[in-house]
């Protein structure tokens, strides 16, 4: 097979011998973030069709992402880093009740080498947790993701009880993942509360939106 779909089958088949030696080729020719935006995340796209469909059981999911997350760490030494911190912090966290945090990993990534402190609590975060490490951390805006439709859910909840604290004006709101629509967040999840809250489709719109709010 070709490089770019031997790459992509790697993610697919959850096969990672032979991973690190393709991705060395691949950045003779590509920097790290065309490989991973371009290659493995079509991979993963694919795992998400066979899974959906019922082609594919989860243990094999589970194989691809860890391919995926290996594949990510090795190429992440050579991203290029465009600043070195200080233009904002931002408290990320996948939230209650769901698992998937190889978006979060990659928003981490991308903002921590465009310039902002990222601090990642994590996966399954209750609202409290995530309050608390912003207050704890002093952050200037909170970011949430998560991939279940129950997740949607969970980020209005959590948008509510932050309403209700009364610290809808602290933080602005980022969240992403892939059960959320731009609507959603602008017309459901708005009317809940009076803060900011933004809609990033993915890690770049993230930046971008930081970039925004952080001016
Ligand atoms: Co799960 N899973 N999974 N899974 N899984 C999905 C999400 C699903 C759509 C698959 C499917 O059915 N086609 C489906 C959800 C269905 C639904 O809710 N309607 C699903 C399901 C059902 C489940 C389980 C319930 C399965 C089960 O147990 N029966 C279970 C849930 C467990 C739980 O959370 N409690 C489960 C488990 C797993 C694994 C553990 C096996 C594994 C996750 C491993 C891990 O993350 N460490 C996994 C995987 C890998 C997937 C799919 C196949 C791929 C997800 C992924 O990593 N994509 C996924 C299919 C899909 O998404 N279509 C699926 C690549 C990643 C880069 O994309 O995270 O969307 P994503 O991030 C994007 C953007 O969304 C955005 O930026 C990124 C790109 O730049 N973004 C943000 C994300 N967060 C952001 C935050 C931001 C900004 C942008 O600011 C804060």
């Amino acid at each position: 097979l070709p490089l770019d779909e031997r790459l992509k089958r790697r993610v697919v088949d959850g096969e990672r011998n032979g991973l690190e030696a393709d991705l060395d080729e691949a950045l003779t020719t590509r920097p790290a973030l065309v490989i991973i935006n371009e290659i493995l995340l079509d991979g993963m796209k694919v795992v998400g069709e066979l899974f959906g469909s019922g082609q594919m059981q989860l243990p094999f999911v589970l194989q691809s992402a860890e391919v995926m997350k290996t594949a990510v760490a090795y190429l992440e030494p050579h991203m290029e880093k465009a600043d070195d911190g200080g233009k904002g912090r931002i408290v990320l966290a996948t939230v209650k009740g769901d698992v998937h945090d190889i978006g979060k990993n990659l928003v981490d990534i991308i903002l921590s080498n465009n310039g902002y402190e990222v601090v990642n609590i994590g996966i399954k975060q209750p609202i409290t947790a995530i309050l608390e490490a912003a207050e704890q951390h002093g952050a200037d805006a909170i970011g949430m993701s998560g991939l279940l439709v129950k997740s949607t859910v969970i980020m209005k909840e959590n948008l509510a009880e932050m309403a209700s604290r009364g610290v809808a004006d602290r933080w602005p709101v980022l969240l992403g993942g892939a059960a959320l629509t731009r609507a959603y967040v602008e017309d459901d999840l708005r009317a809940v509360y009076a803060g900011q809250v933004h809609y990033a489709r993915d890690a770049f719109e993230g930046l971008s939106l930081m970039d925004r709010l952080m001016a």
